[in-house]
């Protein structure tokens, strides 16, 4: 591929190398997913039916639309040709001042289509201006239900699993110090359990959502409340479904905490803020896609079929002559239409399951970026972002480009197929996805709120990054400053280190490892429940000295923890010996990066620590820890290394692991068990102890596949 080959240029700091770099050699063989029959198909009848029913039941509770329903379609950006169709118009105003308690999506009504209805407008993720950042801690209630639908996000028909009907999920936004609450109620045909990501939970690590480690998932039929308050953090975030891959099937939707000090930690002004998702897509339902991702003899992830921003995108039907499709009711590209001269915070969220984003915006290619995972940090000016799954970023964006006549440009997430071993998608599938950004003046004639105003920019970024590190390690260390600053512990308590892979043991399984351990969720008994009960009991196993907890209380070969009775500092390092970036996710916690570089772990001395990270080699320099970028998502490069200084003194079960989910689905995650001598005194919810009275058949719909459908086959 051409494009591929091209040289990032510019930045002195990235390290680009080109497609055939030795260091990304073809060490893994290309598996390409088979295209069998969709084991949907045979489901289509129902939920057709359960669809048809709903959209009924919508048209009824909105008292029917204002005008017809909207029928074109816009055409994707490439760099040959421009699209000729009209796009469906797009709000741009924001809606009604928020609900204070209880908040329900409503569609905006020009977007009500009878066939779409399950699309969020466009002004949803607009935050309105209007918004108290000082008022009084608010209860915020959401009540949501989880359901089943067929939709076309893109076009292409499928299975998806969206809360109230939905997709992407609304927006959950609060002050800090709000306390939130979720009502669930799971009418979906799998198990769920919606995980807050980013969210520290302190005190209240039973509501983090996590099965096997926090709770048991929310079987269907039943129901349950998350409650938690959020505290001392504030920022981007996101929530998912956290049962098997259901993130995949639309269980997805963004989070917005205000701190009352935002607009001081910002250090760029901006006049709107608004929320833009980006994530792979795939047309089959993540169920069929997991136990093919772990059959025996799979050494390749499934590759999604193409990519969305905030939910949306456009296929050409042609391409997928065995599916149904419709990209004319409602299928079009995302809007953004900003106001000339202004300045807008775009919150940009890799909410997607497996790949890496490079986003970039036409002829703006000096992006300021002010958030990383929730921390503002000093604005550095990128070209180009690369979001791995599960981080966010924050670009100031000035509507200053004047250059280009019709002030419209394409916005471009595109996947990163360099992070995968496969380096390409399957040959009709696009790996991006585009949207329209447009600059408006209600002063000049040429520059109105137009539907028909579509960019004719050229992709003009430079090339394609291929070296699938974070962004805060292609700049040079100490790059990325956090506002306000905040040091690091000098001295670690403990130094762990980890081999991190994807190894192929018995029948000829490809499994994550941490070690020996490739971690399994016991979905019928949280490891939370599991160490509440071993401590309060005196259970000695339990209470053992701070490391690697006791092979007795868990099976370090599916259950990697490491306890810690205190509060404690500690380092995770991590050393990766597959040819592929993991960026793996701590629930819970900022971790403090402390670095990361390709090949072997050079030693604490290296970046001026003293050996197991025991305080500062050069009191008069303390470069490595004055003032760390601190994120929830943190990437180990392909044979490469990182570490990172986490203060564990968040009691609970907190899950680390790959987010990219079928490796973390894979096995590849650990727990960390954290201030022992405060658990022995909790006591788990009722409520919590109750979805655990599901049958284990219950308890495991959805989730990835045992290892024993294909070792003991005969005995299922
Ligand atoms: C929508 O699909 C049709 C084929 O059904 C194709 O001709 C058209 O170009 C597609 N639209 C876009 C915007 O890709
Ligand atoms: C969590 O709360 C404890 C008090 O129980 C406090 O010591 C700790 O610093 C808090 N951690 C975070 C991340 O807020
Ligand atoms: C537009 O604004 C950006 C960021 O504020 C600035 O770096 C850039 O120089 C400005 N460009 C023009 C053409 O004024
Ligand atoms: C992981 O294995 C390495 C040896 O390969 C060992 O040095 C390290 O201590 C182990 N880590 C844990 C947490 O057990
Ligand atoms: C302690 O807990 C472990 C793990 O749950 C269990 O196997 C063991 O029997 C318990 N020991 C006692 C004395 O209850
Ligand atoms: C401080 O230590 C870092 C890491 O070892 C090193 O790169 C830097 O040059 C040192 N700075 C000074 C002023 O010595
Ligand atoms: C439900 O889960 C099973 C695996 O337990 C999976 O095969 C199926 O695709 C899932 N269906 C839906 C609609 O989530
Ligand atoms: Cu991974």
């Amino acid at each position: 591929m051409a494009e591929q080959s091209q040289r990032l240029l510019g930045d002195n700091n990235d390290n680009a190398y080109t497609s055939d770099d030795k260091e990304y050699g073809d060490l893994e063989e290309v598996h390409p997913r088979s295209r069998r029959e969709p084991w949907w198909r045979t489901y289509l009848f129902f939920f057709a039916v359960l669809a048809s029913l709903l959209s009924l039941l919508m048209l009824v509770k909105i008292g029917f639309f204002d005008g017809p329903a909207t029928k074109s379609t816009q055409a994707a950006p490439s760099e040959e040709h421009v699209p000729e169709t009209t796009p469906v118009p797009v709000a741009v105003t924001t809606t009604a001042a928020e609900v204070v308690t209880t908040t329900t999506a409503a569609a905006s009504h020009e977007e009500i289509e009878t066939e779409a209805s399950f699309r969020r407008p466009e002004s949803d993720y607009v935050l309105d201006p209007r918004w108290d950042y000082n008022a009084p801690p608010t209860v915020r209630e959401y009540n949501w239900v989880v359901q089943n639908i067929e939709a076309n996000p893109d076009g292409v028909f499928r299975t998806m699993t969206t809360i109230n009907g939905k997709f992407p999920g609304e927006l959950i936004r609060c002050n800090e110090g709000d306390t939130i609450v979720v009502n669930v109620e799971n009418r979906a045909v799998n198990a769920t359990a919606l995980h807050w990501h980013g969210l520290f939970q302190n005190g209240t690590n039973h509501m983090d959502g996590t099965p096997g480690a926090t709770q048991c998932p929310i079987a269907p039929g039943r129901s349950f409340r998350y409650e938690f308050t959020v505290q001392g953090q504030s920022g981007t975030y996101f929530y998912h479904g956290h049962q098997g891959a259901e993130a995949l099937d639309g269980m997805i939707g963004p989070i917005v905490i205000h701190s009352r000090d935002e607009k001081k930690n910002q250090l760029l002004p901006y006049d709107t803020d608004r929320v833009v998702l980006v994530q792979d897509w795939y047309h089959d339902h993540s169920g069929g896609l997991l136990k093919e991702a772990l059959a025996p003899g799979s050494e390749s992830s499934p590759l999604p079929n193409g990519a969305l921003i905030n939910g949306a995108n456009v296929v050409n039907c042609d391409a997928y002559p065995d599916r149904r499709c419709d990209n004319t009711t409602g299928a079009r590209l995302p809007a953004l239409d900003l106001e000339s001269g202004a300045s807008h915070r775009l919150r940009f969220i890799n909410i997607g399951g497996f790949a890496w984003f490079e986003v970039s915006l036409d002829r703006h290619l000096s992006l300021p970026v002010t958030e990383i995972d929730g921390i503002d940090v000093a604005p550095v000016l990128e070209k180009t972002l690369l979001i791995a799954p599960g981080q966010r970023y924050s670009v100031v964006l000035t509507a200053n480009e004047t250059s280009t006549p019709d002030r419209a440009f394409w916005l471009r997430a595109r996947i990163t197929t360099h992070c995968f071993a496969e380096y390409t998608l399957a040959g009709q599938d696009n790996p991006q996805a585009a949207a329209i950004v447009r600059y408006t003046d209600s002063t000049n004639s040429r520059l109105k709120i137009d539907k028909n105003r579509i960019p004719t920019t050229n992709g003009d970024s430079g090339a394609y990054i291929v070296v699938c590190q974070d962004m805060n390690t292609r700049k040079a260390p100490n790059t990325y400053q956090p506002v306000p600053a905040l040091r690091a512990p000098e001295h670690a308590d403990h130094s762990y280190f980890f081999r991190l892979n994807l190894e192929i043991h018995g029948y000829r399984l490809q499994r994550g490892y941490l070690n020996e351990s490739s971690y399994r969720p016991n979905l019928l008994s949280p490891a939370l429940y599991r160490a509440i009960d071993g401590l309060k009991s005196g259970n000695a196993s339990f209470n053992t000295p701070d490391g690697v907890a006791s092979a007795a209380a868990f099976d370090r070969s599916t259950e990697l923890v490491i306890a810690h009775k205190e509060i404690k500092v500690i380092d995770l390092i991590f050393q990766n010996f597959d040819e592929g970036s993991h960026p793996l996710h701590l629930h819970g916690h900022q971790m403090f990066v402390l670095g990361s570089g390709h090949g072997y772990f050079p030693g604490y001395e290296s970046f001026g620590l003293k050996p197991d990270g025991r305080g500062l080699l050069d009191p008069h320099n303390d470069s490595a820890i004055a003032n760390p970028v601190r994120r929830d998502v943190v990437s180990v490069e392909g044979f490469g290394w990182t570490i990172v200084r986490v203060v564990v003194d968040n009691p609970g079960v907190w899950k680390f692991h790959c987010h990219m989910i079928w490796h973390g689905d894979g096995g590849m995650g650990m727990l960390l068990l954290s201030r022992t001598d405060d658990l022995k005194d909790w006591t788990i919810p009722e409520a919590n102890r109750a979805l655990c009275e599901a049958s284990a058949s219950e308890l495991e719909l959805g989730a990835a596949p045992k290892d024993s459908l294909w070792t003991h086959a005969n005995d299922r």
